[in-house]
């Protein structure tokens, strides 16, 4: 997962995009970037770590222009390097600079073939660098000294037939605009708005409608599937969708935990579809236990807090903060390696006992995804007291990888692949588990937008929308995912890929 903005305004635009990304932090804190043109002289400035700590006095006195793109990066295998920090850059033509969230599920048939047919070479594993070069290749095709809106969305077309998966992209050219599109199902989430400028009307456009709101941009709206935005340099907005849409299938983690509860995505107030989660989750509650002992609901925070609210009010019970959370430590959910995860959740939650002694506690969380935190966060509640230990999750039973941009764990790592809930029930220490049924979680999204009908839901139902991952894809991915693989040979993987390259093109004859 990643955030993304890009703004055209009439000056200091790299101040409006670092409070951008400062809201868009909890979208990764692995890696941030800025890109700014001014008058038409390119700065960049990007780097691992929080907006805070990339972004000093000295870069911001550099990030100075008229427009402007940004991105916060959520660490993927294969990319947590300083170098692969997002925008990339290529320079013709135009000069083109990319930020993006989601992920190419056909990279390696891309990057062979910008290789072999476009004369491109692509340097890092990142499939960022790959959407840039044929975003870049399809481009450079309407050969013109001047690009047009059309000739902009010529290019748009042109990647959108070569490229699968799920993505929303920001292109700053040079010069002339900044370019923001969204693939044909709408999986990633992409808005735009407009406020009035000194000059005129500035535009931005960005992964949330937080983002919006911080600046004074007032939402226009999302940007539909398939449909491309780009706001030239004089402010002028040009839209147009870009690739025969398919069925608008927007991913249901967002709502469940990666977007912030302010936010509407699609018309859909993440924060009342994560109410709707609480209630349906009640509702399903009473129907397997109308003769529960719950005596308290203790949400695990943050996340969770809006289900866990509206669940307890369901079930007529108190709701209680049992867990203090240092919001100084970042989300475990995020870091590499097991280890480090483990040592974490005690720094990073600390149980208030006298809502715990002698008493069966419902703890919410919003999903289990290793299981990992929650197993301890459970031993917490019985350490601070508890009786018994219910644990109910807003979410259904994540059991295969996500290939669309979110970075879940290997399915190896997930805790419920392959196990019943019973299972996962025991694995986890818990008295009794209930999850999310799949139908009300999308019931209590769909509930917001009457014209969505299905979400993007892989990760509970194996389910993969754009119909090209098959079992070998998602073994390279195991392979590649897994802790061990993120952790080291991250120098060996690119020389490694870099030779496979060369071997595939010789093999190819
Ligand atoms: C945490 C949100 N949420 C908590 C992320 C834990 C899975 N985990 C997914 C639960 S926060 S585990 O609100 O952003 O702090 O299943 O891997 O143990």
């Amino acid at each position: 997962m990643c955030g993304l903005v890009g703004v055209v305004c009439s000056d200091n635009v790299g101040v409006c995009l670092y409070d951008t990304l400062t809201v868009l932090q909890h979208r990764g804190q692995d890696a941030a970037g800025i890109m700014t043109s001014d008058n038409g002289k390119l700065n960049l400035r990007k780097d691992n770590g929080l907006v805070k700590d990339v972004f000093r006095t000295r870069h911001m006195r550099r990030l100075t222009g008229q427009m402007g793109i940004g991105h916060v990066r959520y660490p993927t295998a294969g990319s947590s390097s300083p170098a692969q920090a997002q925008p990339f850059y290529v320079n013709s033509p135009y000069g083109l600079s990319l930020a993006h969230n989601g992920n190419l599920t056909n990279t390696a048939e891309l990057s062979r073939e910008l290789y072999k047919t476009d004369l491109r070479h692509i340097n890092t594993d990142s499939d960022s660098e790959v959407l840039l070069n044929v975003f870049a290749h399809e481009l450079a095709r309407q050969n013109k000294i001047e690009p047009s809106a059309e000739d902009v969305f010529a290019a748009v077309e042109g990647l959108h037939k070569r490229c699968r998966g799920g993505y929303a992209v920001v292109v700053m050219i040079t010069g002339y605009g900044i370019v923001a599109f969204r693939d044909r199902n709408g999986i990633r989430p992409l808005i735009y708005g407009s406020r009035d400028g000194e000059h005129g009307k500035e535009y931005m456009v960005a992964s949330e409608s937080v983002a919006l709101n911080s600046q004074g941009f007032s939402l226009e709206r999302d940007v539909a599937p398939g449909e491309a935005v780009y706001i030239d340099v004089h402010g002028k907005l040009h839209t147009k969708v870009c690739t025969e849409p398919g069925e608008h299938t927007p991913c249901i983690f967002e709502h469940v935990y990666f977007a912030r509860p302010d936010s509407l995505m699609d018309s859909i107030s993440v924060y009342k579809a994560r109410l709707r989660m609480g209630q349906r989750l009640g509702e399903k509650l009473i129907r397997e236990r109308p003769d529960h002992d719950i005596d308290v609901v203790i949400p695990i925070p943050d996340t969770s807090r809006t289900a866990a609210l509206e669940l307890a009010n369901h079930l007529g019970i108190k709701y209680r903060e049992g867990f203090v959370k240092n919001r100084y430590i970042g989300r475990t959910f995020i870091m590499p390696g097991q280890s480090q995860r483990k040592k974490s959740v005690r720094q990073k939650l600390n149980a208030i006992d006298l809502e715990f002694k002698g008493k069966n506690v419902l703890l919410v969380d919003d999903s289990i995804v290793r299981g990992t935190t929650c197993k301890q966060i459970i031993q917490m509640a019985r350490d601070a007291g508890a009786k018994n230990v219910y644990f109910a999750s807003a979410a259904p039973a994540v059991r295969y990888p996500n290939v669309y941009g979110i970075d879940m764990p290997a399915a190896s790592e997930l805790i419920a692949s392959g196990k019943t809930d019973r299972e996962v029930q025991e694995l986890i220490g818990a008295d009794w588990l209930i999850y999310q049924d799949l139908d009300d979680l999308i019931a209590a999204a769909a509930e917001g937008n009457p014209n969505i009908h299905r979400f993007e839901c892989a990760v509970f139902d194996g389910k993969y929308i754009t119909g090209d991952v098959d079992e070998i894809y998602l073994k390279r991915l195991e392979l590649a995912r897994n802790d061990a693989a993120k952790n080291g040979n991250k120098k060996k993987h690119s020389d490694d890929r870099q030779q496979n390259l060369v071997a595939d093109l010789q093999s190819d004859g």
